[in-house]
């Protein structure tokens, strides 16, 4: 079925519409025409292997760049946002408290699984208002091959940082984006770049930045190759959650004390002195993850793995790569009170956390280590965990 012929949404209708959508729990709803939407720095991206193995990102690049190849004959993206900031309490706590650190969008129940409910009560809305059917519109968070952050800078609703961030004047760095694609005509926002738009191409990254530069300067990894360009293979997100194998050695330091995801460039951005905590509807806060110790992350069994972890997004980086990034979090708090626990993964089934868990315990244990790790070392067959042992500079 396709949208009646000429239908296009505007005026009362419009900002109807963005009302019903926002009572769902979307914080932010704003449209973006599809013409003249085109991307072309996803190519030069991928062409500089800045996707790391995300082999994904390849393989639907041209449905990325163009939104007619998703859903043909789209004519509009709603873009949708959910504020995810949980407010200056949760900001304290992480300040004073001696624990791992999670990304703070981690500390909520999946966000895929809680925000695609809404989704689809906002295509039902859609339905009714436009008269359309189901296969008029398709609606994606995160995993779809949607350029999200374009199109939410398309929309107005914030512009492009030089961290690479869809930042907003009013909820900062921390809005999780979901679109909509729909064949309905939808008067589109303005952009908040100088009108009149060119006909194709990207938003510019920095638009409101001015001379700040505090993401790039503090970014532990030296992940950007210019302003507003991310290379995965250093960033500590990819890392420790994309990544399913080895971190390379060079970037372990510079994890520091983050588990699982990383906020650095968001969070020093002064944007986010205009955020409000979220209303969370879409949301549903896991605040207890926050305060898992080191130890008792280091001391996951699988079914406590499976008990404390079910419905986050952290079930999809499994056990092993849980106990990988501790080891790495362990190797560089340095504390010999968890000697006992790494030793133990020092003999673990896995290859990727044997090795981590030696890289750990050398780097706490120092000249001590060869002997801690004596027995381990004598079963170990694998090469890449015999290169841990072998290497000199850990
Ligand atoms: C792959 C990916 C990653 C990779 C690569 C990151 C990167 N910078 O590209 C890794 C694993 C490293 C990552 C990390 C993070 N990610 Co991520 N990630 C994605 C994903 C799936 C695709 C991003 C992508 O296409 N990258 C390729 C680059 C070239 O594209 P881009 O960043 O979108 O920007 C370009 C285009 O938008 C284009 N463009 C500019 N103007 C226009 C205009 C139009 C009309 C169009 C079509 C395009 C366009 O030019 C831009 C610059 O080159 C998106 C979800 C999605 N479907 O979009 C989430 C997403 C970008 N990630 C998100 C988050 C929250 C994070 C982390 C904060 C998680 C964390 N705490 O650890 C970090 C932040 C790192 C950072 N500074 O970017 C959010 C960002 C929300 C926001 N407010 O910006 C998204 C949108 C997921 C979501 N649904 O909320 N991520
Ligand atoms: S998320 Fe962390 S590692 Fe990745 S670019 Fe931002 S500051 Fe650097
Ligand atoms: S920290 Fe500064 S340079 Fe980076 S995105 Fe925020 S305003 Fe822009």
């Amino acid at each position: 079925m396709t949208a009646p012929a000429g239908l296009r949404v505007e005026g009362g209708t419009r900002e109807a519409l963005r009302s019903r959508l926002h009572a769902l729990g979307f914080d932010e709803v704003r449209y973006a025409a599809v013409a003249g939407g085109g991307s072309s720095s996803l190519r030069r991206w991928l062409d500089a292997g800045h996707q790391a193995d995300m082999e994904w990102m390849e393989r639907t690049a041209d449905q990325r760049m163009k939104v007619d190849l998703v859903l043909p004959g789209a004519q509009s993206v709603i873009v949708l946002g959910v504020n995810y900031w949980a407010g200056q309490a949760e900001t304290s706590r992480r300040r004073t408290e001696n624990r791992p650190l999670w990304a703070r969008y981690a500390l909520h129940e999946d966000y895929h699984d809680t925000i695609k409910p809404g989704l689809a009560a906002a295509g039902r809305v859609l339905e009714e208002m436009c008269a359309i059917g189901a296969a008029d519109y398709r609606y994606y968070v995160d995993t779809g091959p949607v350029l999200e952050r374009g199109w939410a800078a398309r929309t107005g609703l914030g512009f492009l940082g030089k961290n690479a961030m869809l930042i907003s004047k009013t909820h900062g760095n921390w809005l999780f984006l979901a679109t909509i694609l729909t064949r309905v005509e939808i008067a589109p926002d303005d952009s908040l770049r100088q009108k009149p738009l060119a006909p194709a191409g990207d938003e510019p990254a920095g638009l409101l930045c001015g001379k700040c530069t505090r993401c790039l300067d503090a970014c532990p990894t030296s992940a950007f190759p210019r302003p507003g360009v991310v290379d995965a293979r250093r960033c500590i997100s990819y890392q420790t959650i994309e990544n399913k194998g080895l971190i390379p050695r060079e970037l372990r330091a510079g994890i520091g004390t983050r588990i699982y995801g990383c906020d650095v460039c968001l969070e020093v951005c002064p944007w986010n002195r205009f955020a409000r905590a979220g209303r969370r509807l879409l949301l549903a806060a896991r605040d207890d993850l926050g305060a898992l110790d080191l130890r008792e992350i280091l001391e996951l069994t699988p079914a406590r793995f499976a008990e404390t972890f079910r419905r986050t997004a952290i079930k999809r980086l499994k056990l092993t790569g849980l106990l990988r990034n501790a080891c790495v979090v362990a190797g560089n708090a340095g504390e010999a009170g968890l000697l006992p626990a790494l030793g133990k993964l020092a003999s673990h089934e896995s290859p990727v956390v044997r090795a981590h868990a030696v890289w750990a315990v050398r780097q706490i244990a120092g000249s001590s280590a060869a002997e801690f790790l004596q027995s381990a070392r004598a079963r170990e067959t694998d090469e890449a965990v015999l290169a841990e042992y072998a290497n000199p500079s850990s």
